[in-house]
This record gives structure tokens, sequence and C-alpha cells, in this order.
């Protein structure tokens, strides 16, 4: 067993530094070479370049650094992208699907860009070549035999450009269905249901700027330092202006602690801004708790001071559901809220002290929040709290759920969504002339149920690695294995290639970064950010193989081989300049007036954001405060409750490096972090390795082998790595009213084993 490579150091005090530096070169050089590596470091999230294929966090509107914005893991990004290893035909000779199944995801990644399209025929071991030709025709036969369009599911993972986007939906739409699950049903699909509902919109409402005037900013299941490196610039920038920060989270992440900015000499010399001032090593799922403590507080110093705590103007012009909110607060119990959330009566006053004359309050969150079954009512009764301190539509405050995959905002603004709303779907019809269908489609979870019970049968993603990505690994794969066709355009080989339908293929696409030239001529494209600004992105890398097609090329093919003379949409026009996409989405989609021409102003353009201008587009038009119970999950003695959590070394499903820096563990993966409490009890030992069970809904579901690390975290919780530990994860365990798998709190038992 591989735990003779583990190795626990420190858990290290502030994130970035020089160490940053050492990992950005050492990667991009490696995969890319010099003059490769250091061209595509130059261009990214520069106003004239590509934006990163990392994470959703906004690019400053004015000054950029001279050298472009990114921080380490956007460079690993990059480099997983600009390698120059390419996987030919003989690799795939060379190499059976069984073989290439026992490599670990680190290795798989490890093997290069796909070069051409590649083809499973039924029964076959080894991936072929085949011609584009082919391989649309090959799908457009299949899609056109099935009995019904619900029987095709089309996934979109969440780098797709805004332009293959809307093409993409275009073409699935007429073809019949609505099923478009994407990876936001897994990630902020909770925020997207709880702001629609107590705001009027899906979206955050603050802007980069905002971060600069905060006066408090609470960062809540978010962990920055690896996820999002460039927030740690930005929460550096609001402390010198005197924002203090509130961290709501399990594990003292270390990005949350401190930061040595890597682009400051300071910062390079290991001089560290401390970031948190109040952190709260809360149990997992007890935000609820912790929210309604705060809030039971301030209340209590309003009833002290009325009108000193609450913003009673904005509560009686903007709100609605405000004595009922306090009704139900005022019977909450402060003693059993500190017990459900783990956290002493003396922090939570020290909390609600710091905010009580603040008016100016940001929220932050991500996966910690949004992946629990009572997701939607926690990120409401955040809401509900902003909602008091009158901080949402004004500088320096409001909501601001910080989204993951570069576009996965923009690609939904796009259409990708299994419930289109009425309107959108109007105007595609008005714009395009045919009817999209009305009912809605399967969201991930939903599709994996389809296929699995023979209802969908041939499956279609644009980018991710689905299998990977979704719950119940096993229960998934089964669900992929009895499609008749399983097609992934990708840029990686991964996982999904590898568990397939009676037949598969690979469409290799340009990535980011890769230079785009349509009829002689290069090509943009654009993203959302997670603060809604739409932004140019133009590849500047020679691509790998000249088989390569862009994404909207691809989606327009394969619209004509499946659709052919009965499609209504001239796709030609679109294989000619992506400024025709852009503009048939200007006359589709709200805010994107002028795309083609704002899209090239240097830095891009907002899109419009009620919240942002004080309004709210609910039915009432007020903001709803949200009346919901806490719920504690309740644990047998053996029990624990488990999180599964990215390492520093990975993005998603894509694993860089075996280390997990800041936390200090190296050369192993198959982790799982226990109390030291929960440690003792069971007689397990730094090192001991395990089995790890979940009995959800009376299946067992085994991970084997797992290594025990002793870390701060409150007792009774665990967490691991995604993917490894998506096996447990059960398919059936979702957030209401968001159906996003709780990929944060999955019962577990663990058993040792011999190493
Ligand atoms: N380098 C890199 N960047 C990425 C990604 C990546 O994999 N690598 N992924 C991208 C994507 S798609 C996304 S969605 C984001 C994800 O960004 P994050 O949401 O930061 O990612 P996770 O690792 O899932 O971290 C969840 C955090 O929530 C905490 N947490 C878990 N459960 C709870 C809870 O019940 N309550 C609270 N308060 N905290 C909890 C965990 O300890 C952890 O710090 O990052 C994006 N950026
Ligand atoms: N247990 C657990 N499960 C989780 C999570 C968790 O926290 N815990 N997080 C969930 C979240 S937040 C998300 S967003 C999902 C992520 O789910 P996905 O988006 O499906 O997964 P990724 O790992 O981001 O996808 C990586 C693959 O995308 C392909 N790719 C990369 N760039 C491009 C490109 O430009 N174009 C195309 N066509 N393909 C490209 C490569 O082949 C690569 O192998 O996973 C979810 N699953
Ligand atoms: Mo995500």
């Amino acid at each position: 067993m591989s735990n003779k490579k583990l190795r626990i150091g420190k858990i290290k005090k502030s994130a970035a530094g020089l160490p940053a530096i050492v990992e950005t070169i050492k990667q991009v050089v490696g995969e890319a070479g010099v003059t490769r590596g250091w061209k595509a470091l130059n261009s990214m999230n520069r106003k004239d370049g590509f934006d990163c294929p990392g994470c959703a966090w906004p690019d400053p509107d004015d000054d950029r650094s001279a050298l472009g914005e990114y921080c380490e893991n956007g460079a690993k990004a990059i480099a997983e992208e600009a390698t120059l290893k390419k996987l030919t035909p003989a690799f795939f000779a060379q190499h059976a699907i069984e073989d290439l199944a026992t490599l670990s995801d680190y290795e798989i990644g490890r093997k290069g860009r796909i070069a051409q399209p590649m083809f499973l025929p039924q029964g076959a071991s080894n991936y072929q070549p085949i011609s584009w030709n082919e391989a649309f025709n090959k799908i457009g036969t299949a899609l056109n035999q099935l009995s019904s369009p619900d029987e095709a599911i089309f996934y979109t993972s969440g780098r797709t450009s805004n332009e293959a986007a809307f093409l993409y939906q275009l073409f699935v739409r007429e073809y019949g269905t609505n099923n478009l699950p994407d990876c936001s049903n897994m990630c902020h699909e909770s925020s997207g249901v709880a702001l629609g509902e107590s705001l009027g919109i899906g979206k955050g409402s603050v802007k980069l700027e905002d971060f600069y005037e905060a006066e408090v900013i609470i960062i809540l299941g978010q962990n920055p330092g690896t996820n999002h490196p460039r927030m740690l610039t930005a929460l550096q920038k609001a402390k010198a202006n005197g924002a203090r920060i509130i961290a709501v989270n399990p594990l003292p992440e270390t990005g949350l602690m401190g930061f040595s900015n890597p682009q400051q000499v300071k910062g390079l010399l290991g001089i560290d801004t401390p970031l948190t001032d109040i952190f709260l090593p809360i149990v997992i799922n007890g935000d609820m708790a912790l929210l309604k403590a705060i809030g039971y507080l301030l209340w209590q110093y309003e009833q002290q001071q009325p009108g000193s705590v609450f913003d009673r103007d904005f509560i009686r012009n903007h709100t609605e559901g405000y004595d009922a909110f306090i009704n139900d607060l005022q019977q909450q119990d402060l003693d059993h809220l500190s017990q459900a959330c783990g956290i002493s009566v003396t922090q939570l006053t020290e909390v609600a002290e710091l905010l009580k004359n603040k008016t100016r309050i940001i929220a932050c969150w991500a996966m910690g929040l949004t992946q629990h079954v009572n997701a939607v009512d926690t990120i409401k009764e955040i809401v509900n709290l902003l909602l008091l301190k009158g901080s949402i539509g004004k500088p320096g405050a409001g909501t601001c759920p910080v989204r993951g995959h570069s576009n996965v905002q923009g690609d939904r603004t796009m259409g990708i969504y299994e419930k289109p709303g009425e309107q959108f779907l109007n105007n595609i019809a008005a714009n395009f002339n045919f009817q999209p269908p009305q009912h809605h489609g399967y969201d991930v979870v939903e599709a994996i149920k389809a296929m699995h019970g023979g209802r969908a049968s041939v499956f279609i993603a644009m980018g991710g690695n689905f299998l990977s990505a979704t719950p119940d690994t096993n229960y998934t794969a089964a669900a992929l294995r009895r499609c008749t066709l399983t097609v992934h355009v990708s840029t990686k080989l991964n996982r999904s290639h590898l568990v397939h339908g009676a037949e598969a293929l690979i469409l290799p696409c340009l990535g980011r970064s890769d230079k785009d030239i349509v009829n002689g001529e290069e090509q943009i494209v654009s993203c959302e950010n997670s603060m809604g600004v739409i932004q140019l992105s133009k590849g500047v890398l020679e691509p790998v193989s000249n088989e390569l097609l862009s994404e909207p090329v691809i989606v327009c093919r394969l619209a004509k081989a499946t659709l052919g003379s009965r499609s209504k949409i001239d796709w030609d026009k679109y294989l000619q300049n992506y400024d025709h996409i852009r503009n048939d989405i200007e006359r589709t989609i709200a805010g994107f007036t002028d795309y083609n021409k704002r899209v090239r102003e240097p830095g891009g353009f907002y899109l419009p954001n009620c919240n942002r201008e004080g309004s709210f587009n609910t039915t009432s038009k007020k903001a709803h405060f949200n009346i919901a119970p806490i719920t504690t999950i309740k644990l047998e003695e053996n029990e624990l409750l488990m999180m599964t959590i990215r390492s520093h070394d990975q993005f998603n499903t894509t694993i860089y490096g075996l280390n997990d820096r800041y936390r200090g563990i190296y050369q192993e993966r198959r982790v799982i972090l226990m109390n030291r409490q929960d440690m003792d009890r069971r007689q397990l030992q730094q090192g001991d390795v395990v089995d790890i069970y979940n009995h959800h809904g009376g299946v067992e579901r085994v991970a084997h082998k797992f290594i025990v690390v002793p870390y701060p975290i409150p007792p009774k919780c665990t967490a691991t790595y995604f993917p490894e530990a998506n096996v447990l994860v059960p398919v059936n365990s979702v957030a209401k009213k968001s159906n996003t798998p709780v990929s944060k709190a999955v019962v577990v038992t663990v058993k040792k084993v011999d190493a």
C-alpha cells in the first residue's frame, strides 16, 4: 500500500509567497517548455488575452499587473492545457481501455492532449482513429434513431464559452429536448435557487470594488487560498482599507489565515498579511444554526437600541416577511444553536458585536454551503442576515457566491439549463422559427437515473468528466455503460472516456489558450466571470494538432449532421465568423446590446444586475425573508460526517500533483482527515489504513484503503478528497429544491484494515 509515500508536514500559516512562484514555473515549463509556457502565462487574463481556464474569480477592472493576472493554480491549469504531449493513434493502439483504466487520475491526465477524433466500436478493446465527418454522422444517426429526443442527454462543463454554449443549447432545443444538465447542478445550483427566490436574481450582487469598501467580509464554506487564489489579493486590499474578515470553516484553511502576495516584494520575502480576524471552526453543516445565532444576538442588540442595528428603512421599503421572521427568531434558544454549530456563545457574541454597527457587509460562500440537504435554506439565511443590515444593493455590501468553473455562470446565462424560463423559450421561438420543447429536462442526478433506468441511451458531454465528478461512482458507471453511445468533446483524456457506452467517441477540441482560426481569421470567444463581467478570450498558442476543432465549430457540424435540412438555423453563417453567433445572442438574451463592440472594449462589460442597482425582481418586487428550521444530522455512536474537498494540486477531477501543500499532506490523496478524539475512540494511529463505508438507502458503498491523518477538524467531522471519495456519495442524497448531490455531508463509518 502506498502509505509508505505519505508524508505529513506542518499546516502552512500563510498562502502563496515564493513557493507559489516556484510551483508555477515548475509546472508551466515542465509541460509547455520555456517559450510556449511564457507566452501562455504572459497573455493569461490580460485584457487582450485569454481568460484563465481555472476559476471564475474576476480580473481587476483597471489596474492589472504588467505580467497578466494569474496565480499558481491558474498557471497549473494552463500547464495542463498547454502541454506539448499528445495522444496519437499509436498511443491508443498500444493501450487498451482496460489497461488505461488501471492508471490513477493523475497518471491519465499526464498523458497529454487528445490529438484526433477517436472511436470505440462495439466490443472493441481500443479506441481507433475516425474522421470528423464519420464521427458527426455516427452521432447524427444515433440521435435520429431514438424514439424520443428526451432519450438523449447533453451535459456541459463550465469551461465552454458563451458562443459554444449558446449554439449547443440551440441545437439541443431544435433537436427537441431540454436535457441540458451541467456542472452547475453539482456546484452553485443551490445558490441560484436561493438567491432567485429571495432576491429575484440567481447571481451574486457584488463587484470586485465592493471588497475595497466593505467593513466586514464573511467567508463561509470556501477555501480561496487554493480554489480562488486571486481573491486573496482582494482580501488583502480590503484589509488595508480597514475591513474585518470572519471565516466560517471546519478547517483552518491556510489561505483564509494569511497571505504572502507573490506579486509584491514583501510577499516574496514571506512577510504575511494576516487575513482572518475571527475564525469559527464550525461543525459540518452547522452554518444554519450559526447564522440564526448571529441573527438572534443582533436582534437582542436591536431591542436594546431600536434602529441602531437593523436598517429599518431598507426593511420597510424593500423587504417582506420581516415580522414573521423575527417572530421565529425570538423563539430560538441560543445555547441550542451554539451546540448545533459547535461555536461557543462567547465567540458568537464576538461576531455579533463586530457586526452590530456595521452596514457594509459582504458574504462570500462556495461548496461548503451549497452541497448540503438544506443548502438552499442556509443560503437564504445568509440573505436574511444581509437584509436585516440593509447590506444589499449598496457599495461595499452584498452577496458573493464565488463561482467555480471559469464560465459556469455564462453557460447558464446562455441557456444551458434543464428548466428554461418561458421568456427565454419565447425569444428562441421568435428568433429562430422553431418551437423549443417546453417540458423540463433532466439535471445531473436525474440524467444519471434516466440512463441507469434505460430511459436515456445517448450521452453527449461538452467538456467535463461526468463519471468522476458525479456522485455514486459505481452507480453512475453502470448508468453510462447502459448507453448505446457516449460522446465526449474534450481536451484531455479522463476516466469518463474509459467507462463508456456500447460505442464511444472522443472529439478533441481547442482549449482556451489555443489559437482559433476559422476561415483564415483569428476568432475570439467570451466568458462571464463570477461578478457578471463579460470579457473576450483569445487564444495565443499553436494547437498541438491540426485535427482539433473549436467547440462552436463542433456544435455547428454536429447540428448539420443531425438535423440536416429540417433545421431552421443557418449553421453555415456561424461557421464563417463568431461575430454572427454574438449577434444572435444579442437578439435573444437581455443585457448583450452591442455585444460585438463592447466585448472588444478593454475589460469587457457588466451585465445588468437588479440587486446591484437596488431592486428585487421577485413577483412582489421585494426581497423575501425566509423562515426555515435548523436541521441536525443525527449520527450513531460509530458514525462520522464526511466532507469531500479539493486539495491544492487539483482542478476538480484533473489531478496536477499529489501534494496538498497548505494542509501539509504530501504524496498521497487517499487520506481521511480525522479529529484526534475520533481516532483515539477507534484506536487509530496516524498512518493506519481504513475502509470507509456509507449505507444510505440500505446500499453499502465502500471506499477502500484510505490513510488516517490527524487534523484540526471538529469532532465527528472528517474530510476526504474529491473525486476519490465520490464512490461514497449517494446518488439519492440531494439538496432540497436544487437537487445538488450532498458531497459535503456524507454519513460514514470507518474500519481498520491491513495496509
Ligand atoms: N485550484 C482549483 N481551483 C478551483 C477548483 C479546483 O478544483 N482547483 N474548482 C473550481 C470549482 S468548479 C469550484 S465550485 C470552486 C470550489 O471552491 P471551494 O468551495 O472552496 O472548494 P472545496 O474544496 O469544495 O471547499 C469547500 C470548503 O468548504 C469547507 N466546508 C465543507 N463543509 C462545510 C460546511 O458544512 N460548512 C462550512 N462553513 N464549511 C464547509 C471545506 O473545509 C472547504 O474549505 O473552486 C474552483 N476553483
Ligand atoms: N464529491 C464531490 N463531487 C463533486 C464536487 C465536490 O466538491 N465533491 N464538486 C462538484 C463541482 S463544484 C463541479 S463544478 C463538478 C465538476 O465537474 P466537471 O466540470 O464535469 O469536471 P472537470 O474535472 O472540471 O472536467 C475536466 C475535464 O474537462 C475537459 N476539458 C478541460 N478544458 C476543456 C475545454 O476547454 N473544452 C472541453 N470541451 N473540455 C475541456 C478535460 O477533458 C478534463 O478532463 O464536480 C462536482 N463533483
Ligand atoms: Mo464547481
